[in-house]
């Protein structure tokens, strides 16, 4: 990576994409493009959520996505804008949603990319206005042109050529990566741009937070119940918002664990691979940390169907390593 194209806190978004891809001689920029099309989408959708009190667009939508989930009014809506932007934006030929059961195919029979993702997640916590969020995956597609495939839709974590998030919280920020580094910047409403607030992100080697639904506990694997006991011994603080990306952005910058085990309920972990756990995976790898589902690495797992779970321990790497040696004792032990 360049380092004398460090740039400065306080730069554009636009001007940091454009920068950034002189690192890359032969990009052609299509994916600069493509965050601008995602950067754009959030735009929209951060109006619509601070809007939603007002237009009466909070509360259930009155259908089940295919996760059997309330759909909520707005992630109905932000569901929309993000195909409409990526539609629009000319370089994805298709998209996984959440909120969509098939493959949704843009018609952009040479767009070169895939879009994964996750467009409000946590919307629940809109009516008590809680922090929420949007994750997403990038990958190159494999096949030759047309609509995408499923061969594009479930590929390996690796291949990932891009992955952020968005937080919409007291200030809504992105942050994302494209494999040189984790950058975040924050959204200022006024003047419609996004700076440059939070460059070069590393996460803490360990830290004194830990996240999870304590409520599950009975049904955690004896591993992940023992991790917790030993978290107690420590004084850690247990921080767990019950949304997903408020918890990882605040562990990343603050060091800290978030664990999403199996449950009774959730036999194999309720977080999905393809849309939350390999972008996170990414970004918390560029940004020194890890993140497995207890045993195996998020990012080694291939993806057999688009809306599969998977376990996740993901954060500081001292602690994402603790977790794993609990859950080793445990098979041990059996
Ligand atoms: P639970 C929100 O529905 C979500 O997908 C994540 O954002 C959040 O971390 C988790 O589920 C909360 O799940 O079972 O603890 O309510």
């Amino acid at each position: 990576m360049n380092d004398q194209l460090a740039l400065p806190v306080g730069t554009t978004l636009d001007r940091f994409i454009m920068r950034k891809q002189e690192d890359f001689p032969y990009a052609t920029g299509e994916l600069s493009q493509l965050l601008r099309d995602i950067a754009l989408a959030t735009k929209i959708v951060n109006r619509e959520i601070n809007r939603a009190g007002l237009l009466g667009v909070t509360g259930t939508f009155g259908q089940q996505n295919i996760q059997g989930e309330e759909q909520q009014k707005l992630d109905v809506i932000a569901n929309i804008r993000f195909i409409r932007a990526l539609r629009n934006g000319g370089e994805v030929c298709a998209i996984i949603s959440e909120e969509e059961d098939h493959i949704i195919q843009t018609g952009n029979a040479r767009g070169k990319y895939i879009v994964a993702m996750d467009p409000l997640d946590g919307s629940s916590n809109i009516d008590v206005n809680v922090a929420i969020g949007t994750i997403f995956s990038i990958y190159r597609r494999v096949s030759e042109g047309g609509d995408g495939t499923l061969e594009d839709c479930l590929q390996n974590g690796t291949k990932q050529v891009a992955a952020g998030y968005i937080i919409y919280g007291s200030s809504t920020m992105l942050v994302y990566t494209t494999g040189c580094g984790v950058n975040g910047f924050t959204y200022e409403p006024s003047l419609g741009e996004f700076f440059l607030s939070h460059p070069n992100i590393r996460t803490p080697k360990k830290g004194k937070l830990y996240s999870c639904n304590e409520g599950n506990i009975n049904s955690f694997p004896d591993g992940i119940k023992a991790y917790i006991s030993y978290c107690k011994e420590q004084n850690y603080s247990g921080r767990y918002i019950g949304s997903l990306v408020a918890d990882f952005h605040r562990n990343l910058l603050k060091g800290g664990v978030y664990i999403y085990p199996p449950t009774a309920t959730s036999p194999n972990g309720k977080l999905r691979l393809v849309y939350e756990c390999n972008a996170l995976a990414l970004i918390v790898e560029q940004a020194g940390g890890k993140a497995s589902d207890g045993s195996e690495r998020i990012l080694d797992k291939t993806p057999t169907e688009l809306h599969q779970r998977c376990p996740l321990v993901i954060g500081s790497p001292d602690m994402v390593d603790k977790v794993e040696e609990f859950m080793k004792a445990e098979l041990v032990a059996v």
